[in-house]
Formats: structure tokens, C-alpha cells, sequence
């Protein structure tokens, strides 16, 4: 993100979840071994097409979804940020074939009752899944708009039992450098760091999103568990996490780190707090806008019902 870049992801020819499903269906009953899959791109080295999510019988919670038009699969997996696996936006779907997502665990530490390492499976019930469409807007200016399958991250808190010590709760994502070739390279201080306030984190809007599209995350977006924060700019939504501390101080964040004047703690989206390079006034959809149309960007990105409540003291411009 401190390298501006101009990469454009080409949405014509771009094939919608329908219709590839169909084709792929089709091909499955033709009895065709694909190695160039049906999707119409290669997933990196990983062959294999997501699987579909057995377990989950989920519904789309309407509530807390938009319908705007949701990006295609293509578009959400294969213009990422995933600086783990390089900076350019194709990067994260080309090399991140190598990663392994599955066994899971992740670390509880901290100001919490029940500590430990679990089983992703043993802190998150497949069972309980939803879907929820969400605008994603990157710090970048551009957005797009996102079928998650997760739960919400209060669910998850609840059980662990934080103490009454635990005023913020931080995240990190797994360091392994022969998987993940960006981390050979120190453009972060790796591992991936981000944080969230106690109220934030339990918001029913915050989830853990385990799919999208009804389907496992692939490895460019996350697998096999990440935060989603829709009100605040994507890099606090971190992927691929392992560890989930509970503590009292404010945490320290990657981007934070990396350049404060630029990204601060709370990153929630706000048309009027320009970033110190360019306007967040407006944005680019992904996919859906002719070369360099944009449309306005919306405070919270259009979350300020259920979120506004949790900054009414605070000075926006001062804690960005
Ligand atoms: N671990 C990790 N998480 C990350 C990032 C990253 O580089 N590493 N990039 C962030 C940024 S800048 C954005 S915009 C979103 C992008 O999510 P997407 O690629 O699924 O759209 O992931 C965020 N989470
Ligand atoms: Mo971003």
C-alpha cells in the first residue's frame, strides 16, 4: 500500500458464479479431467477448485446485507491484497499454492479465561455458518462487494471468556516463509499484526469468515479463517489467523508500524479524513466501472447505523 501501484483487473471477459458452476458441472458429467480448471483461471499451483462447504446448510443474513451487486468469484479471488504472498494484486492468487490451510490451529493467549491452542473446527461451528454481502473497501480507493460465509466474532469471544482486563483483542496471521514467498522479503514486520477495541471486535458486524461464495476460502483470501470489519478500510480485515490475544493496552498494528501517518489504529472508512497521498472521497468498484469512473465513498463505508455509536466521543480526523 505505501508503493501506489495501477494494476487494472480486466472484468469482461470475466465468467459470473452461475455460469461457471454450470460449465463446471457440465464438464464434471462429460468426465473431463481439467488441469486448466473450468474456472478459467489456475488457482496458483493448487489445481483444485474450492471445495463446497458439506457442513454448512446456511442462510444470508438479510439484515446485515447489501444488495448492490456482488463482485464475481473471479474478480474477489484474483485482485487481492495478500502481501505474504507479494504486492502485486495477481500475487496472492499466483503464489499462494504452496500454502496450507488445513490442520488449523490458533493460539488463545492473554487477559482470558480459556486459554490454549485449538482446533479451528473446535473454536468455530461449521454449522452455524451465514452468509453476509459486504462492501470491502481497501485504503487503495477501490471496493467491491462480497458473499462471506462466517460467524459473527462475538460468538467466538463469548466462549473464550475474556477477563474484565480485556479492553482490546489483537490478531496474528501464521509466519512460514517456505509458504508464503512475500514473507522471504521484509515489506512488513512479519507476522501480520492488526487489533480491534473489545466493543469493536464484539459488534455484531465483525465476523470470522471461514468461505465466500458458499465455498472454503482459497488461499489468496484467507484460508482458512480471517476477520472481516466492514466499516473500516481492509487491511484491519487480517487473514489466515492463528492467534487471537486479549489485553488491556492498545495494540500495535502492522500498517501503524509501517507508516502511523498514514494508517492509524482505528482505520474506520471516512470520505472526509483524506489519506496523506490522495482523497478517500471517492472509490473505485472493482469490476464494474468504465476506466476511472468512481463513485462516493460512504462514511463507515455505510455501516454508520450500527457503528457510529461506538466513536461519538471521538475526534475522527485526530484518531483515523
Ligand atoms: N495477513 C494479511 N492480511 C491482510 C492483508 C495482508 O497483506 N496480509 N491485506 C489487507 C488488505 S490491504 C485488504 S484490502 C484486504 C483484502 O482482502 P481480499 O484480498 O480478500 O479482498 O485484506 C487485508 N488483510
Ligand atoms: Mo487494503
Amino acid at each position: 500500500m505505501i508503493i501506489q501501484k495501477t494494476s487494472v483487473v480486466k472484468s469482461s471477459e470475466i465468467t459470473p458464479e452461475k455460469i461457471y458452476l454450470k460449465r463446471r458441472n457440465l464438464i464434471k458429467s462429460m468426465g473431463m479431467i481439467s488441469t486448466i480448471a473450468p474456472w478459467g483461471i489456475t488457482f496458483g499451483q493448487s489445481k483444485e477448485p474450492p471445495k463446497p462447504l458439506t457442513a454448512a446448510n446456511f442462510k444470508t443474513n438479510s439484515m446485515y446485507s447489501t444488495s448492490e451487486p456482488k463482485n464475481t468469484f473471479e474478480d474477489i479471488t484474483t485482485y487481492n491484497n495478500f502481501y505474504e504472498f507479494g504486492m502485486g494484486k495477481t500475487d496472492p492468487y499466483q503464489n499462494s499454492g504452496r500454502f496450507e490451510p488445513s490442520p488449523w490451529t490458533i493460539n488463545i493467549t492473554g487477559e482470558v479465561e480459556k486459554k490454549g491452542i485449538y482446533d479451528i473446527d473446535d473454536l468455530i461451528d461449521m454449522n452455524t455458518l451465514e452468509e453476509r454481502i459486504y462492501r470491502l473497501r481497501c485504503v487503495e480507493a477501490w471496493s467491491m462487494v462480497i458473499p462471506w460465509l462466517g460467524i459473527p466474532l462475538a460468538s467466538i469471544i463469548q466462549k473464550l471468556e475474556p477477563s474484565s482486563n480485556a479492553k482490546y483483542v489483537s490478531f496474528e496471521t501464521v509466519y512460514r516463509p517456505k509458504e508464503m514467498p512475500g514473507q522471504k522479503r521484509r515489506i512488513l514486520n512479519w507476522p501480520y499484526i492488526e487489533g480491534l477495541t473489545m466493543a469493536e471486535a464484539m459488534n455484531p458486524l465483525t465476523i470470522i469468515a471461514v468461505g465466500l461464495y458458499g465455498r472454503d476460502l482459497l488461499n489468496q483470501s484467507g484460508a482458512p479463517m480471517r476477520l472481516i470489519v466492514p466499516w473500516k478500510y481492509g487491511f484491519k480485515s487480517i487473514k489466515s489467523i492463528n492467534k487471537i490475544h486479549f489485553q488491556e493496552a492498545q495494540p500495535k498494528t502492522s500498517w501503524n508500524l509501517a507508516a502511523s501517518n498514514e494508517y492509524g489504529f482505528y482505520a474506520n472508512v471516512n470520505p472526509e479524513v483524506d489519506h496523506p497521498r490522495w482523497s478517500q472521497a471517492r472509490e473505485r468498484r472493482i469490476g464494474n466501472s468504465f476506466f476511472g469512473t468512481k463513485q462516493p465513498t460512504l462514511m463507515f463505508n455505510g455501516y454508520g447505523d450500527e457503528v457510529a455509536h461506538l466513536y461519538k466521543n471521538l475526534n475522527l480526523k485526530k484518531y483515523f
